[in-house]
């Protein structure tokens, strides 16, 4: 059936005879995971809450609604409109009955002994969703539990909402009616609830939208709506109905309906490389269509002509791939298309972009990423662009000494003693310089400062680009984008990172975890990063709001983490040692210290028991590992024979992390003896086995993760790890794995065709999680994680959402491995 507008009336008048005329079966359970109509899939608990970085909005009852997931969290919930961090129930287990057609799950408060089972059935095309318990709800509870069903504001915001009836608009912005939070933790900021949009006992969200309705009814509760967002930017729109007290059994029961349409399946994707090709290389695009969407028809690719015209250069059907999550795929082989110009794909009438296929159309592919990205990572420095200033000078109050025996939100943690000459919460100076935002927050974590910098080396050691367009004045602390300065722009963002690490060193004597907010309440800022503290030193003589001589008693500088650990410290003298060989020439002062700092810090690790403080991602990645790099660079720097006989000695315990650690192992080769090279071989002829098999699970070419965060940067950390391999022993790898995971990023994924390089690519992600998200925009060059597979089948980028970290957020190392794959494709993408 083809959707068509239909009046409100006939539409709920065509819902209802829909809705009677079907009846619970075995087939409304899909693959023995959710529930499943046209265009409506109903997950319960296929997700549960990330226990990394608490409530990610992807748990609980949820709805894939016509290829976009709009509802989550369906689930009991202590607030109305609970932020990411606030309690969630603990999930335990989960049944699915498809014959009875009722999907259950069973969760806890156990802090409160208060254990639940949501439950899912059928009911005459509705979906009844009840909480029940054996036990009535413990009185610490009452009044503030409830049953809490999601809604994106980005799918509803200005949609019409009907209340028992009566006719609303649902607000586009949030502007709620607020009262004050009695006991928050703020002092300033988010300290209020939002009272309800809407109260009644029948919502319909929607009506009219034939992709988007939903209708939530319960003949004995009141169903109350919030806008999330007046407190937390990322908030969702809430169903909310509180848990009756003194009840056992059923304690709450909603029916909910869903907008289907028959026949409805998802559109297909054609995706393929939004850079477009070289004429002598591989170019496979790849067309996802619906399982239910039947053969694949004919692909053409179209050639544009100068005046206005167009020739089909080829026009063929795509071979079947099978299937893969919830989808099938197909193959558009077009490689013996080589004339250069400018092409477009059709398939059944909808036209891609245009792209190139030009000897030159990856040449630019990382130039967004260093000129714009980059600088506005940057910390302690004013970042400007044309007009726009990217942020003020930042943090100039770092830090303090966090206080010991602290655990903090973000992964990072403090031991039982600080290890310095500090006190906790006493000032460490020095440590206002260089680095970079982490990622979409704003923490210097060392781990990522130390793999920035030995990326870019790596890149600025093989490919050598001279490239300026960023002017940086550390003494004035002012970054300009696109003014040159004479002074290639890699060398200064190489030196930027080093001059943080070995900040570390000058104030403490050793590398520290990072320097990150102290709590939520700063680490949610959203905005310029210089209005995050007051740029003034924090003075605990002060009064809370008194400023002298430069000083403020405002604490609110940041906190600097410090327990000892060697791995930390082996990655901070491989990123030294390796910085110190590209800013010779550039800054040889500079260059001269980095090594010093590498050479004492390695010889002082060296003859010591190592230090196995570990928490999160902040203190170093495997001992084993990082030691190795260590040697590696070093040895890289210095040709000094110590080093080589530390890497032949810790070679084999570095293995298990080969994908890490190939580059530089490889690169080491000429130096190292014959037994070394073939015991790299042989693991390298492991890794590409091991490989060859996961990049066979899908149709995509490369070996897709399926962790909380997607995995472009796994996919790029393969690709700089293949093309390593190729260049030692091509014998043993295929470049294409190279070019595969370049056209991954570049469009060629599941869920959609867009570039994952914000701006790069005629279509890409232009949503994002930088530190300008509130905005729903993107800093042009970040690259997002991409895909993330939910479970069961579903994978999901959003690009009308761009609070979901695990899907847009951007991190620095990635930069550096991106403008590394991009150098080393655009290379073996001239040849093949
Ligand atoms: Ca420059
Ligand atoms: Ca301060």
């Amino acid at each position: 059936m083809t959707p068509r507008p239909l009046s409100l009336r006939a539409a709920c008048l065509f819902l209802t005879v829909l809705a009677a005329a079907s009846t619970a079966s075995a087939q409304d359970i899909r693959d023995g995971e959710y529930f499943h109509e046209p265009g409506a899939d109903l997950l319960v608990f296929s997700n549960w809450y990330d226990g990394l970085f608490a409530d990610a909005k992807i748990s609980g009852v949820e709805l894939i609604h016509h290829g976009l997931r709009t509802v989550t969290n369906g689930d009991v919930r202590l607030e109305a409109t609970p932020g990411q961090w606030e309690p969630t129930g603990s999930f335990v287990t989960r049944r699915v009955d498809e014959d009875a057609g009722v999907i259950e799950a069973d969760l806890a408060y156990a802090e409160y002994g208060f254990n639940y089972t949501i439950r899912v059935e059928r009911d005459a095309g509705s979906y009844v969703i009840s909480v029940n318990s054996d036990t009535p709800l413990p009185a610490e509870l009452e009044g503030k539990a409830g049953f809490n069903l999601e809604f994106v504001p980005s799918a509803y915001g200005g949609k019409g909402l009907l209340v028992d009836g009566a006719a609303r608009v649902i607000p586009y912005s949030p502007v709620s009616a607020v009262t004050p939070r009695i006991g928050g933790p703020r002092p300033d900021g988010a300290a209020a609830d939002p009272l309800p949009i809407a109260e009644g006992h029948t919502l319909v969200l929607a009506p009219g939208d034939t992709e988007n309705r939903v209708s939530l009814s319960s003949p004995d509760a009141v169903i109350s709506l919030y806008d999330g967002r007046n407190q937390a930017s990322n908030g969702w729109y809430v169903a909310r109905s509180l848990l009756p007290a003194g009840k056992t059994g059923r304690l709450l029961e909603w029916r909910l309906d869903a907008s289907s349409q028959d026949g409805w399946v998802r559109p297909p994707v054609l995706s393929y490389n939004q850079l477009g090709y070289t004429p002598s290389r591989s170019k496979v695009a790849i067309l996802q269509l619906d399982r239910d969407a039947g053969a694949p028809g004919p692909i053409k690719l179209v050639r544009l002509l100068g005046d206005g015209g167009e020739t089909v250069a080829l026009s063929a059907t795509p071979e079947p791939w099978g299937r893969y999550l919830r989808h099938v795929y197909a193959r558009f082989d077009f490689s013996s298309i080589d004339v250069p110009g400018l092409y477009q794909l059709d398939y059944g009438g909808s036209r891609s972009a245009a792209f190139p296929i030009s000897d030159t159309t990856y040449d630019e592919a990382w130039h967004a990423t260093l000129d714009v990205f980059m600088p506005v990572q940057m910390d302690h420095m004013f970042v400007n662009e044309a007009y726009r200033v990217w942020h003020g000078t930042a943090h100039m109050d770092d830090a303090l000494q966090a206080p010991v025996d602290h655990e903090h939100h973000d992964l990072y943690r403090q031991g039982p003693t600080t290890d310095t000459a500090y006190s906790p919460l006493e000032h460490i100076p020095g440590l206002n310089v260089g680095g970079w935002f982490d990622a979409g927050d704003f923490d210097i974590r060392t781990q990522s400062q130390y793999a920035t910098v030995r990326g870019l080396v790596h890149s600025w050691e093989r490919f050598g680009p001279a490239r300026d367009t960023t002017k940086v004045d550390w003494d004035r602390r002012r970054a300009d984008i696109h003014v040159p300065d004479g002074a290639p722009d890699m060398l200064q963002q190489i030196k930027h990172g080093t001059l943080q690490l070995l900040a570390q060193f000058d104030a403490v004597g050793f590398a520290i975890h990072g320097i990150v907010e102290p709590d939520l309440d700063q680490y949610t800022h959203l905005g310029d990063a210089v209005t995050k503290t007051d740029g003034l030193i924090y003075d605990a003589s002060l009064g809370p709001d008194e400023v002298k001589d430069g000083r403020s008693g405002r604490l609110d500088d940041r906190w600097a983490f410090t327990s000892r650990s060697s791995a930390l410290q082996y990655g901070s003298t491989a990123g030294l040692a390796a910085a110190s060989r590209a800013l010779k020439g550039y800054d040889d002062a500079l260059a001269f210290k980095a090594l010093a700092r590498a050479e004492t810090t390695f010889a002082y690790e060296y003859n010591k028991e190592p230090d196995t403080f570990r928490h999160g991602n902040t203190t170093g990645g495997p001992l084993e590992m990082e030691r190795f790099l260590a040697a590696a660079e070093l040895l890289l720097a210095t040709g000094d024979e110590r080093y080589a006989r530390a890497a032949d000695e810790w070679l084999e315990t570095a293995l298990p992390y080969f994908g890490a650690i190939a580059p530089v192992a490889i690169a080491i080769g000429p130096q190292m003896d014959e037994a070394y090279g073939q015991r790299l071989r042989a693991a390298a002829e492991k890794w590409a086995a091991d490989m060859k098999e996961a990049r066979a699970d899908n149709p995509f070419g490369v070996q897709i993760t399926r962790g909380g965060r997607a995995g472009s940067g796994s996919v790029i950390g393969q690709a700089n790890t293949a093309e390593a391999i190729y260049r030692a022993w091509p014998e043993l790898i295929s470049k294409q794995e190279v070019l595969d995971a370049f056209d991954y990023v570049l469009g060629r994924h599941p869920g959609h065709n867009l570039s994952l390089v914000s701006g790069v690519g005629a279509q890409s992600k232009l949503v994002a999680y930088g530190s300008n998200r509130a905005d729903f925009s993107h800093i042009p060059g970040g690259i997002v994680p991409g895909v993330l597979i939910l479970k069961p089948d579903f994978p999901e980028n959003r690009e009308d959402w761009p609070f979901f970290w695990g899907q847009n957020e951007y991190v620095i190392p990635l930069a550096a491995s991106y403008i590394y794959l991009s150098h080393a494709a655009a290379e073996l993408a001239q040849d093949q």
